[in-house]
């Protein structure tokens, strides 16, 4: 019989009898109903039998039985002979200490998905615990159909063990490798953000999400908690955080799991969510307490989903979802004590409990015990097999959590309906004559983009749709938000696709847990805090890295930048608002993902924008500003420059022959000055042979075996010459010109004008000119460079200096630009 143990802050514990060294095993709703062990009575499927319970037992011991195998063992499987030093593997290399309670979710997440036929995910937030995720795929049968060297039988099982954490085997984490994972969980602080992103638009989705106390410590995470005032109980599926609290991390406590429980339920209270609270260390109690409380909150979701769906849940009213608390001791039914030191329930079962049991005889048998205590005789056959009463647990086919088509995305990915992106172009009658603010064109054919394709593309941006010229979405669709709405708000509606919260974190993981599950997105940001998710690009573009070389995973669509707050248009933020290195860092990227896009125009834009949409499995960035810019490219001209990525502008240059001095640009500002510059040599040195060139795609920069872009050294030496001068106005920094132009034969000879980290608030004149991007310093230098130039004219440099303290004069003195310094038309219009 259940005993209520203490009444606290609306919640109403439910004691088991206690076992002798930890807590017991208790459940708690903090809406104060009694929920596990007592009454799940509401429960569509029925609580669990106690026989039923049994069996999940045993299939956890096997789990936890093929996980310790996996850290340690090379050989002696089913322990038919007493364990020996050379069945152990020389290096030790794995995490036992999030594992077991990992394993423990698994297996009852299978009892419900097989008692309600739902579709479910698992995501390991503590992707550390790889062994875990890898050893429910074997049981289920979905790693041998996988990988079918790796069979139900002895043999497979040896290889299992031998494989993980192996050279030439698979990593420790829940790595791409890992059927059914789409959270490696090696960085950790994603899981929750990935699995709110899953189900985004897949109505029939539950995306299960443990979270370790640890990771619940990072600021992705904690910003993750925020899921509710998003998620659209109508639209879209549902996530059930687990919060794993074994207690610690590596080598500390967590905050989590040492703050008075009642603060603990009030922080998670607050948030939005209804907390239920499974606590203990005794495997039966907890079993059973685990498996009522997940019934019951599988109840609560079908409950608010119907509710929703039927229209009876009050809009405006984010629905209450609730989520578990596991207290369970880190290193569950690991070694006690090793070498006089308590370790299971503490910090020290983190990785490898028994770290010398090739040369401890100690540590040898306190594995072979440990191993043993899971009783591997009553969960596999002789041959190794699973025993059929414990195969019959797993769900069967794709409602496998390893064979969900949802954890690889590709096989659900369709095409996106494209609208034909030539019929938004800005009709250009000559280059330079008409402006255009590129990203508000880009709208209104993204707002098309959406309307066609409504459970399959999402915007995700902070807080700036509308101020980074993208609202016309907001014509057919509204930023998503289920908190309360006032008649002052504009564009918000609880089944808005916009996704706006002021978390880079937030929406890039989202971002990526709907690409990962197979659809298409694109994310607009300001481009020097594009750099909060630096770390997060590099943790996907290893997924993507690894999927390319993994025959079974399908490809995913790309990942979509557009830095449209840029570097040079900060004028109402100054320096904190500009950098431009995040296409630096991008650009450290594999080069079979990394691309990026400097568009010089709306046309451009429209034309890089549908290339992007259709591509899979890259990493795009384009950089493309909000403000008004001149028109240079008829549609058909920007197609085909686009195409090239590299261009020679005839138009803009003094000669269709050999020049004397190559001008190039890339990016939308320095094309502008770029231009002026020109203009100012062909009006100045009306002899000087300029080329203007222009370049849309960075990575055509690149040789052809650097990059499959790159142009190789005769195209490339063609465009900017073996021998001659070229200066280059580049949009960011330019060592970045350097890097990509090093092993050229003429790079000697490239003279790269950037951003050079000065900055403040100023006008975008000013800006450039701190920056030496200006059109006067870029004229400057092409006189410096040009043999015959030089000190000829001396004058003409001089006169262009005076031209620039002037500019910066005439700022000081009227708070803005010289009419002549801003954007003007390109003067041959
Ligand atoms: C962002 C990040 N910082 C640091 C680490 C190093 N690290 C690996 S595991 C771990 C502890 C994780 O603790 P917790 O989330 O509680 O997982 P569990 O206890 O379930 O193993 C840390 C700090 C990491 N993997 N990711
Ligand atoms: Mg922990």
């Amino acid at each position: 019989m259940l005993e209520v143990l203490e009444w606290s802050a609306g919640c109403q514990f439910i004691a088991f009898p206690s076992s002798e060294r930890s807590a017991p095993a208790r459940c708690c709703s903090a809406a104060g109903s009694i929920v596990a062990g007592v009454t799940p009575t509401d429960t569509a499927a029925g609580p669990a039998t106690d026989e039923e319970l049994a069996l999940v037992d045993r299939y956890w011991r096997a789990a936890n039985y093929l996980s310790v195998g996996q850290i340690y063992l090379l050989d002696n499987p089913l322990l038919e002979v007493p364990l020996a030093p050379e069945h152990i593997k020389p290096r030790l290399l794995g995490h036992w200490g999030t594992t077991p309670g990992l394993n423990f979710m698994y297996a009852h997440c299978n009892r419900a998905i097989k008692a309600r036929d739902l579709d479910a995910i698992f995501l390991a937030g503590p992707g550390h615990g790889g062994p875990a995720v890898v050893s429910n795929t074997y049981l289920e049968g979905v790693y041998s159909e996988t990988y079918p060297h790796i069979g139900q039988n002895r043999e497979g099982l040896r290889r299992l063990f031998r494989q993980f954490s192996f050279p030439g085997g698979i990593p420790s984490h829940a790595a791409p490798q890992t059927p059914g994972s789409i959270n490696e969980g090696g960085e950790l602080g994603y899981s929750l953000m990935h699995a709110t992103g899953a189900v985004f638009d897949d109505p029939d989705l539950l995306a299960v999400c443990t979270i370790g106390d640890g990771e619940a410590e990072t600021g992705p995470l904690a910003t993750s908690w925020h899921a509710p005032a998003f998620l659209d109980p109508a639209r879209d599926g549902a996530v059930l955080p687990i919060l794993h609290l074994n207690g610690y991390k590596i080598a500390n406590p967590t905050v989590l799991a040492r703050l008075p429980e009642e603060q603990l339920l009030s922080l998670i209270t607050g948030w939005g969510w209804e907390p239920f609270v499974v606590s203990g260390d005794d495997p039966m109690l907890m079993h059973r307490a685990f498996s009522d409380v997940l019934d019951t909150v599988l109840d609560r979701i079908a409950t608010i989903q119907q509710q929703a769906r039927s229209g009876e849940h009050p809009k405006g009213e984010p629905a209450r979802w609730p989520m578990i608390v596991f207290r369970s001791p880190k290193g569950w039914t690991g070694p006690k004590v090793v070498d006089g030191q308590q370790v299971e329930g503490t910090f020290r079962a983190h990785q490898v409990p028994l770290s010398e049991v090739r040369t401890n005889e100690e540590h040898l048998r306190q594995l072979e015990d440990w191993l043993r205590s899971y009783r591997a005789e009553e969960l596999f056959d002789a041959e190794g097999r699973l025993l059929p009463e414990l195969a019959a647990l797993a769900p069967e086919g794709d409602r496998r959590m390893g064979a969900n088509p949802h954890t690889n995305g590709g096989l659900l990915l369709k095409d996106l309906e494209l609208p034909e992106f030539r019929d938004y172009a800005v009709h250009v009658d000559a280059p330079g004559s008409t402006m255009t603010p590129a990203t508000t064109v880009l709208g209104e054919w993204l707002r098309d983009v959406m309307q066609l394709n409504p459970t399959r593309f999402r915007l995700f941006g902070p807080d700036e749709t509308a101020s980074n010229r993208l609202q016309a979405v907001f014509g057919v669709t509204n930023r998503a938000w289920q908190e309360p709405i006032l008649d002052t708000d504009d564009h918000l509606a609880p089944d808005g696709r916009v996704m706006e919260v002021l978390s880079e974190h937030l929406l890039q993981g989202w971002l990526e847990g709907y690409l990962l599950t197979g659809r298409h997105g694109l994310l607009s940001t300001y481009e020097a805090f594009a750099h909060i998710v630096d770390s997060m690009v590099n943790q996907h573009a290893k997924w993507l890295h690894d999927i390319n070389g993994i025959p079974w995973r399908r490809d995913l669509a790309s990942l979509n930048y557009l830095l449209s707050s840029h570097v040079w248009r900060q004028d109402h933020n100054g320096s904190s608002h500009q950098d431009p290195g995040f296409i630096d860092h991008v650009i450290n990227k594999k080069a079979e993902l990394a691309r990026v896009y400097l568009p010089p125009d709306a046309n451009c834009l429209l034309s890089v924008a549908d290339h992007v949409l259709r591509s899979r499995q890259y990493i795009n960035v384009i950089v493309a500003g909000k403000q008004p810019q001149l028109d240079y490219l008829t549609m058909d001209e920007a197609i085909a420059h686009c195409t090239r990525g590299v261009g020679i502008w005839d138009w803009a240059s003094t000669t269709d022959g050999e020049p004397d001095v190559v001008l190039a640009a890339a990016g939308e500002i320095p094309t502008m000055e770029a231009l002026a510059a020109a203009d100012l040599l062909r009006q100045h040195l009306p002899d000087l042979k300029v080329r203007f060139v222009n370049v849309v795609d960075l990575m055509r920069l690149q040789s052809p075996d650097e990059h499959p872009h790159g142009m190789d050294d005769r195209d490339f030496d063609a465009v900017f010459t073996a021998d001659k001068p070229v200066v280059f106005a580049f949009h960011g920094y330019p060592t970045l010109i350097h890097r990509l132009t090093y092993k050229r034969q003429n790079h000697s000879q490239f003279h790269v004008h950037g951003y050079i980290e000065e900055g403040t608030t100023t006008t975008p004149f000013d800006m450039v000119m701190m920056n030496r991007l200006d059109r006067f310093s870029l004229a400057m230098h092409v006189i410096d460079r040009v043999p015959a130039l030089g000190s000829s004219q001396a004058s003409l440099r001089q006169r262009f200096m005076d031209a620039r303290l002037a500019a910066r004069r005439y700022t000081r003195v009227h708070g803005e630009d010289d009419a002549a310094m801003a954007s003007g038309t390109w003067p041959r219009a």
